[in-house]
């Protein structure tokens, strides 16, 4: 069945199914939702937890009884749910004053103020349990470029994360950090667009293993990328730390859509690649139902999130698990890919000795041996689709 529970570790954003339908041409279509109903809403759906922005739970400028109180009730639909916090982000991209960026904004006060609303909001995260602190840099970046000087935002971005990794240990939280890269929107160009860049930027850093990524599918899209292959880069450098699943078709503006819209096809190998290597993370969706739903279209919206994700696992399992598949795999030799180049101990100057390999190397036989690979994505695309 494809009925969500608990262990499947589905967790949403408040922001997600609370988004009001707000864009850049148009108002809000649907009312503010309370946080403490969306917590009740998504755990009778079968998800595992939620996830916030500070300012999606305390608004903005709240006086610190008010802060308390928002608290408060938020803990007390988590403890009658069992709702779980494994992420905490925040939101340093709404108000004005990072209209020029956070940690890398051109002005000092400006970044002295971000990380101050940072510290207080790891704090709250740490409190509620979580362990996956997310920064998503949305405003740090220009539209112009003498704006901004990139070296010199990436030695404050750096500073700014070197800092709050250092308040993490000292605190002894069990918080690791997570970038989400995006390539533009909000500004015309972000810092850190692709998890490639993300990947780099961290090994510069002072705690290289308290920082990861979350890589979110439409992000990496927006940017022409094979969102499964820097999915599959991450998990090799041991850098998945957390996963913003939604839907995109293609570059153009971040759609949001929910999960297994979109690029369905890319979908299904990203479930393949998840569970057949055993990421044991939330599986976070980062969505935004459409602002032509009311709020029977929210919460179908989110479970469509989930269910697609559960019929992707079960398609994903099938077409590992056909035996005309695993044949298909030999004759595409996936098993070779799989065996290292050298044999065992083999030096450079061992490989010049090896004259097959070279000298009496049939390079015309080797280029005319076909690859099978047609026949194989033919399969995935029949067990896709339910034809198999
Ligand atoms: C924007 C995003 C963000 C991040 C969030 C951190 C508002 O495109 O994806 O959502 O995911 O800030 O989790
Ligand atoms: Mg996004
Ligand atoms: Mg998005
Ligand atoms: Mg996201």
């Amino acid at each position: 069945s494809y009925q969500p529970s608990p262990a499947d570790k589905f967790t949403f954003g408040l922001w997600t199914v609370g988004w009001q339908g707000r864009d850049p041409f148009g108002d809000a279509t649907r009312g503010a939702l309370d946080p403490v109903e969306s917590v009740h809403r998504l755990a009778e759906l079968g998800a595992y937890g939620v996830t916030f922005h500070d300012d999606d739970l305390i608004p903005f400028g709240s006086a610190p009884a008010e802060r308390e109180a928002h608290i408060k009730r938020f803990r007390e639909a988590l403890e009658a749910t069992g709702l779980k916090v494994p992420m905490a982000t925040t939101n340093l991209f709404t108000h004005p004053v990072f209209k020029d960026g956070a940690f890398t904004a051109n002005d000092r006060d400006v970044r002295r103020y971000a990380l101050r609303k940072t510290m207080r909001n790891i704090d709250l995260a740490a409190e509620l349990g979580a362990e996956v602190y997310v920064a998503w840099g949305g405003r740090e970046g220009a539209e112009s470029g003498a704006a901004k000087d990139v070296r010199a935002a990436l030695d404050r971005f750096k500073e700014a994360f070197d800092l709050l990794a250092s308040y993490v240990l000292e605190r002894g939280y069990n918080l690791r950090f997570a970038l989400e890269p995006k390539p533009n929107e909000p500004r015309g160009d972000i810092l850190l667009p692709t998890v490639g860049h993300a990947l780099a930027f961290i090994e510069k850093l002072e705690h290289p293993e308290l920082f990861g990524v979350n890589p979110e599918v439409g992000h990496e899209q927006m940017a022409g990328l094979n969102f499964p292959h820097g999915i599959a880069q991450a998990l090799w450098a041991d850098k998945l730390f957390h996963i913003d699943l939604n839907g995109q078709s293609g570059i153009k503006y971040d759609q949001d859509l929910r999960f297994g819209a979109g690029d369905l096809r890319s979908a299904f190998w990203l479930v393949d690649l998840l569970e057949s290597a055993g990421y044991g993370g939330p599986r976070h969706f980062d969505f935004k139902p459409p602002r032509t739903e009311d709020f029977s279209g929210v919460w179908a919206s989110a479970a469509g999130c989930m269910r697609n994700y559960l019929i992707l696992k079960e398609r994903a399992a099938a077409f590992r698990a056909d035996p005309e598949v695993q044949e298909a795999l030999r004759a595409a030799r996936l098993d070779e890919l799989a065996a290292p180049t050298l044999n065992e101990g083999e030096s450079a100057a061992d490989l010049l000795a090896d004259r097959s390999a070279f000298e009496d190397f049939d390079v015309d036989a080797a280029a005319a041996r076909g690859m099978a690979f047609e026949k194989l994505d033919q399969l995935a695309m029949d067990h896709l689709l339910g034809a198999r």
